[in-house]
């Protein structure tokens, strides 16, 4: 397989870092040196290497995380790092409420036709209605290779071998080919990278106007992928990479280092000749199996939640000084507005963990924080740092200005002395007396809690409310 041999060495590379004791200088440096020995022996371009490996070493030395430890965030360095190389690790996607119609380009033999094939079978699998059109005027017998797979895939197939001119081609078939939710146009190649073939595809291109190229290569192409991708790169812009043949014996490095050269992600992977043998690709599956890291997803979702509960932290501090005013609660929901962290948010109240909210009370509650947003706004500063000033023809003039019910500004004039209530009682030590770490988890026990701090009746609103 493919960059079995670059996989088990980066493997070994990482297991060093497992094992070792101490992550220093020295280590870095070695694990630097290996890194650019596997991807040199796998035959990625050695200007890449160094760069690549030149930014793992910086951030090992440079970084520090709050969270992660250092054998952690040397590993998660080197991941990031490799999938940066590999174009991000955003997944494709097709383009909304438009007609996707995506052109294959690259040299002879890569697997162009082939691919189109398993594109029209992939996307035909996923309820989309599908054709391919084949422009390659130049093979003998294209338009029947192509006529033959869609055949195969049950996908319509359009082309004229008559016509010797590409754009010919799809011009004929242009009204058709608009009832298609996606339209797979292949191209030519050639045995050598000339200019006349890419200026050809650069016309067809300027023609059909695609939603994306995608240049297709084998994974046994070696160091010469970086000038074709190059070439490509110079007369269009193109918008992915698939790489084809990873089941075969090549080394890969020279499909990876094009893909980088074209600064494209890697979209799809060919896995084997048959018409299903396309997989949608995964930079980040890809990396953790290729480097052998099962734990990688952990550590950064680990990361990630220390980014959040760093914000958390912040709006607590503020919260804890009881200088809580409108524009408080408005940052809060801004926090709250990124979905799913309403729960977090209810998690890190004791006792509000184990609500449990529903997704459609989230969304509800969403769409009214986004109204109390615009009320917000047609407050004045003063109203917003001190919400007791308001009354009834304040509350009429800021839903005159913003448009928003006056009932909904009463709501949130009531959500926020509700807060503010409750974070003067989590003020109060006194209010937690004999409670332990386990009951302060559990709703009843905070109800108890707060009826003997005199917020019964508030706690039994808040709870009718989530509920
Ligand atoms: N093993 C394997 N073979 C593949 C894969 N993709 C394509 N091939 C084979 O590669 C050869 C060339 O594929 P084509 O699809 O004809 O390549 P092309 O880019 O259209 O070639 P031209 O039209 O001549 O430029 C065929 O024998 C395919 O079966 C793959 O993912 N794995
Ligand atoms: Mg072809």
């Amino acid at each position: 397989m493919v960059l079995s041999k670059l996989s088990s060495s980066l493997k070994d590379t990482l297991s060093k870092v497992r094992n070792s004791l101490t992550v220093d200088r020295n280590l870095v440096e070695e694990i630097v040196k290996e890194i650019q020995k596997a991807l040199l022996q796998a035959d990625v371009h050695v200007k890449l290497v160094l760069e690549l490996t030149s930014s793992i070493r910086k951030r090992a030395i440079e970084e520090r995380s709050e969270v992660l430890n250092k054998k952690e965030q040397l590993i998660t360095v080197i991941y990031e790092e490799v999938s940066k190389f590999l174009g991000g690790d955003e997944a494709f996607e097709l383009k909304k409420d438009v007609q996707n119609k995506i052109l294959l380009v690259g040299l002879y033999g890569q697997g162009k036709t082939t691919t189109a094939g398993k594109l029209g079978n992939y996307f035909k699998a996923r309820s989309k209605k599908v054709a391919l059109i084949s422009t390659d005027t130049w093979r003998p017998a294209a338009y029947e290779q192509l006529r033959q797979i869609g055949l195969k895939v049950g996908v319509p197939v359009f082309g004229d071998p008559s016509i010797k001119d590409p754009n010919e081609i799809y011009k004929k078939f242009e009204f058709e080919l608009s009832k298609f939710d996606i339209v797979i146009v292949d191209s030519a190649g050639r045995d050598s990278l000339n200019d006349e073939l890419v200026e050809e595809i650069a016309s067809l291109k300027d023609l059909v106007n695609p939603t994306d190229v995608f240049f297709v290569l084998g994974a046994d192409v070696g160091q010469t992928a970086q000038r074709q991708a190059e070439m490509f790169k110079e007369y269009m812009d193109i918008s992915g990479v698939i790489i084809t043949k990873m089941d075969g014996t090549g080394k890969g490095g020279g499909a990876l280092s094009a893909c980088h050269k074209v600064q494209a992600p890697v979209r799809f992977i060919g896995v084997g000749e048959r018409v299903e043998d396309l997989e949608r690709f995964n930079a980040q599956n890809f990396v953790s199996e290729l480097l052998g890291m099962g734990d990688i997803e952990g550590l950064l979702e680990k990361a990630k939640l220390a980014l959040d509960e760093k914000d958390a932290k912040n709006l607590e501090a503020k919260l804890m000084k009881g200088e809580f005013d409108l524009d408080d609660l408005a940052q809060q929901m801004r926090a709250m507005g990124k979905m799913g962290s309403m729960s977090k948010i209810m998690g890190m109240i004791p006792g509000m963990g184990n609500l449990n909210i529903s997704k459609d009370q989230l969304g509800a509650q969403e769409e009214k924080i986004a109204k109390w947003e615009v009320a917000m706004s047609s407050m004045t500063k003063k109203e917003r740092k001190d919400p007791s000033v308001m009354n009834n023809s304040r509350i009429a003039r800021i839903a005159n200005g913003s448009g928003v019910e006056s009932t909904d500004i009463r709501e949130l004039l009531k959500q926020y002395k509700m807060m503010k209530k409750m974070i003067t009682m989590f003020k109060n030590p006194e209010n937690f007396k004999g409670m332990d770490e386990e009951s302060m988890q559990s709703p009843d026990a905070m109800m108890k809690m707060m009826q003997k701090a005199g917020g019964g009746k508030f706690m039994k609103q808040m709870m009718k409310g989530r509920r």
